[in-house]
């Protein structure tokens, strides 16, 4: 299993806000390469698939309709120990609990408009990848 590997999204909120610049210049600044990238925009049924996990949680059919609302932003991002550091570097799931500096503290309005993705395990960080880019799309 890779361990340098991570996938992100920006979310509809960000993207909408004018914000997909400046977060992929916080992304390679703090050492990510991109690897691969994608301007798109997710069906409900996409959306649903995507957060199948989050299924039984009470805010998943609000995080669908959230998350197929406008285009996205999606990468695949490259740096040693990359879940972790960029988990760190976006902040934690409430903007308001984010620390200072952080995407989310930064770009975020809300705990559901919270501006970015970004995998939490290895094995996700792959299985997020691959369900957005073929082998083809990934340098
Ligand atoms: P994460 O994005 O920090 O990994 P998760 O717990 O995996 O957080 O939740 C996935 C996404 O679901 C969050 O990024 C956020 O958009 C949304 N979400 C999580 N918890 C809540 C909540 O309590 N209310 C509304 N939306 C939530
Ligand atoms: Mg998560």
């Amino acid at each position: 299993m890779e361990t340098n590997k991570t996938f992100t999204m920006i979310k509809p909120d960000a993207v909408a806000a004018g914000h997909i610049g400046a977060i992929l210049d916080k992304i390679t600044k703090s050492g990510f390469k991109i690897t691969a990238l994608k301007y798109t925009w997710l069906s409900s049924e996409k959306a649903g698939q995507f957060y199948a996990v989050h299924s039984e949680r009470p805010f998943y059919k609000a995080l669908v309709e959230f998350m197929s609302s406008g285009p996205i932003v999606a990468a695949i991002l490259e740096k040693d120990n990359a879940v972790e550091d960029f988990r760190k570097l976006i902040g934690a799931t409430d903007p308001a609990k984010a620390e200072p500096g952080t995407i989310r503290n930064l770009f975020a309005k809300s705990i559901d408009a919270n501006a970015v993705h970004g995998s939490d395990s290895d094995e996700n960080a792959q299985i997020e990848g691959n369900f957005y880019f073929s082998a083809f799309e990934k340098f």
